[in-house]
Formats: structure tokens, C-alpha cells, sequence
């Protein structure tokens, strides 16, 4: 069965003014799509066309793995996005204290590693061994190809924000930190995979 465009889980809408329904419009419409149609291209009439995606990310190379790995890592994104979420409850909240001292630190590394990227890539809040940990990769690298388990992240190819912040990546980096963490569902991903 072909990889199908997952539902966002949000209105178009619902991230303005930080990300506009015109960037998701693009972003999600667009680019996500793209991804999805050319990983169907790419498994037609191979035994990956019957694979789930995570057996394909783990096992492929080239353009294969970047393909699916954008589909996986932009459906984990847009699960990550959520406006007027106040902050990390729970074990999350707990564990972000007692590892990182405080969830502005968690904020500010994550800053750090998206604002520094050198080109297209991802930062992420990832489980490794434990424990929590920031991490930035590049292109279409993800978290489980290094044996950690995402738990957020944040797109900084240009066209996660060309269209609201033009140049100005440390805004939108800024303004998705500060407005758009989901932080109840990282909560949900931290109690699954701890
Ligand atoms: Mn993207």
C-alpha cells in the first residue's frame, strides 16, 4: 500500500502569527507532499513498498533514506507544534529539572543548535541512553539512525520559515520556542520511551 500525506494535526491556521497557514500551506502541502510522492516512486515494485517507514530510514542509503526520513521527520515536527501549550508537566518537567536545571536551558540549547545548523537540518530533544539531550543533524539525518529516540524537533530548512521570517532564522527559532512547543505531547513521547 503507497505511503499516504498524514493529516496535519492542527487548522492551517492554528500556528499564526508565528508559522502562517500560507508557510504550512507550502511547508506541508508542498514539500511534505513531495517527500511522500517520491518515496512511492522510489519503493514501486520493491519489497520496501510493503516496509513500515522506520524499517525503511533504518536499512536505506541515498535517496531512498532522504525521502523517507523527510516524510518520518516532518510528521514528528508538525506533532511537536501546538500554540499556547505553557510548558513541560510530569515526569518531563521532573526530568528536564533534575538533567538540564531548567526548561529555559532546554530552550536555549535547543536555540543553539537550530541557529547554528550550517544549512539544512533539524535540532532535536532526543533520549539517548536516558537521559536528555540536545542534538542537530544535517539534511535529512534523524535521531534513530544514532540510536536515540526524538522527542522534538525543529526544522531549519529554509523553507520551514523563508515565508514569515525571511532571513531571519534565530526569529522563527525564537517565536517556536517560546509559543509553539508541544510541550504535552513530548511529555507523552518522554513517558513512552523512558
Ligand atoms: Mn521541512
Amino acid at each position: 500500500m503507497p505511503f499516504t500525506l498524514p493529516e496535519l494535526p492542527f487548522a492551517q491556521e492554528a500556528l499564526e502569527p508565528f508559522i502562517s497557514a500560507e508557510t504550512l500551506e507550502y511547508h506541508y502541502g508542498k514539500h511534505h507532499q513531495a517527500y511522500v510522492t517520491n518515496l512511492n516512486k522510489l519503493v514501486e515494485g520493491t519489497p520496501d513498498a510493503d516496509k513500515p517507514l522506520e524499517d525503511i530510514i533504518l536499512s536505506a542509503e541515498g535517496g531512498l533514506f532522504n525521502n523517507a526520513a523527510q516524510v518520518w521527520n516532518h510528521t514528528f515536527y508538525w506533532g511537536g507544534l501546538k500554540k499556547g501549550v505553557s510548558g513541560p508537566s510530569g515526569a518531563l518537567a521532573d526530568a528536564i529539572n533534575a538533567e538540564c536545571g531548567s526548561v529555559d536551558n532546554v530552550k536555549q540549547a535547543l536555540a543553539e543548535a537550530a541557529a547554528t545548523q550550517f544549512g539544512s537540518g533539524w535540532a532535536w530533544l532526543v533520549l539517548e541512553n536516558g537521559k536528555l539531550k540536545v542534538t542537530k543533524t544535517s539534511n535529512a539525518d534523524l535521531p534513530m539512525k544514532h540510536g536515540q529516540t526524538a522527542l522534538w524537533t525543529i526544522d531549519v530548512w529554509e523553507h520551514a520559515y523563508y515565508i514569515d521570517t525571511r532571513n531571519a532564522r534565530p526569529k522563527y527559532i525564537r517565536q517556536v520556542l517560546d509559543h509553539l512547543v508541544n510541550w504535552d505531547a513530548v511529555g507523552t513521547r518522554y513517558e513512552a520511551a523512558k
